[in-house]
């Protein structure tokens, strides 16, 4: 069973031998095992992975060692910085890799470094929300049961949505007798076509009534229905506390403020978008970019 393959590179003088022991280095190949004895001195660098490659026909790199690493892109920027003697400018490749070659310290012959662009494999989509509250519309249903909390949780609701840039005129404000009410308040303002998300606050104490659990749970399912049928996201910010000293804590105006909490949540929901693919078009003027702002660099 073969174990390894090595590519020896046996410069003649020791100036050379370090040239080409240091240009691998900064490349970023791993040291492996070394000797010095008194007929020869030697060092591995090492690589993940190594194999022979047979190949017949056109597009193969003209060079005596090839590598693959992660980018291309950033052991070019590393060989130019080194004053590296490019022989191949980088450049996409008609199988799917970026790649240059360079011509090896003490004449050692010629290196290909490519890389595959990751882009050009299926990749998971990804989407998120950016927290930007400009051109949004935001409605928000407070109950009146626990103004003291409530109100507080408004002002904190309010706060964040103007720091996330929305003004005052993009804000529907829905005021209602408790917290049952909320998910009748938050349809309302859904379906009224006036909102691109609706926050939902309320805060429900223990200690208050015998018949929490039922309250809390038709509120939580109310709100979420209401979002589900509608398409529209609602923030759910309902405090549900066994005293009013949490109730105090949750709805802090300085620190912790459920209100504002919701609202952040209002604004990435308003703005989540599922990604889209970049078609082949958009990827090559994408490098292009890319290449230009190399070049300025
Ligand atoms: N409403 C609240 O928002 N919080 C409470 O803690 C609460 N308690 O304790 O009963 C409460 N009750 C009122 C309820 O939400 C309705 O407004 C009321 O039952 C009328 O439908």
């Amino acid at each position: 069973m073969i174990k390894s393959i090595h590519k020896l590179l046996v410069p003649k003088r020791e100036a050379d031998f370090h040239a080409l022991v240091d240009f691998f280095d900064a490349l970023g190949l791993a040291r492996g095992e070394s000797w010095k004895g008194k007929r020869s001195q030697g060092i591995k660098l090492d690589a993940p992975e190594a194999g022979v490659e047979v190949g017949m026909g056109k597009g193969f790199p003209g060079a005596d060692l090839v590598v693959e690493c992660d980018s291309a892109d950033v052991l070019y920027d590393v060989a130019k910085r080194r004053g590296f003697k490019i022989t191949e400018e980088i450049a996409d490749h008609h199988w799917g890799a970026r790649m240059f070659t360079l011509q090896l310290p003490a004449s050692a012959g010629r290196l290909a470094i490519f890389s595959y662009d990751k882009d050009w494999r299926p990749k998971p989509l990804m989407g998120e929300g950016k927290l930007d509250a400009s051109g949004k519309r935001f409605g928000i249903v407070v109950s009146r049961f626990n103004a003291f909390i409530t109100e507080r949780l408004l002002a904190g609701a309010l706060e964040a949505l103007r720091r996330a840039g929305a003004p005052d005129n993009d804000i529907t404000i829905l005021r209602v007798p408790g917290a049952f009410e909320v998910p009748s308040g938050a349809r309302k303002l859904a379906t009224a076509g006036k909102a691109d998300a609706v926050i939902c606050l309320a805060c429900i104490i223990r200690g208050e009534t015998s018949h929490y659990e039922h309250l809390a749970n038709e509120v939580t399912r109310g709100i979420g229905q209401s979002a589900q049928e509608t398409g529209v996201p609602h923030a759910y910010g309902v405090l549900t506390c066994d005293s009013l000293e949490q109730a105090i804590d949750r709805a802090g105006l300085k620190m912790g403020n459920k209100g504002w909490d919701a609202a952040l949540s209002a604004v990435e929901m308003a703005n989540l978008k599922v990604g889209r693919r970049q078609s082949p078009v958009a990827r090559k003027a994408r490098r292009k970019q890319e290449a230009a702002r190399r070049k300025r660099r």
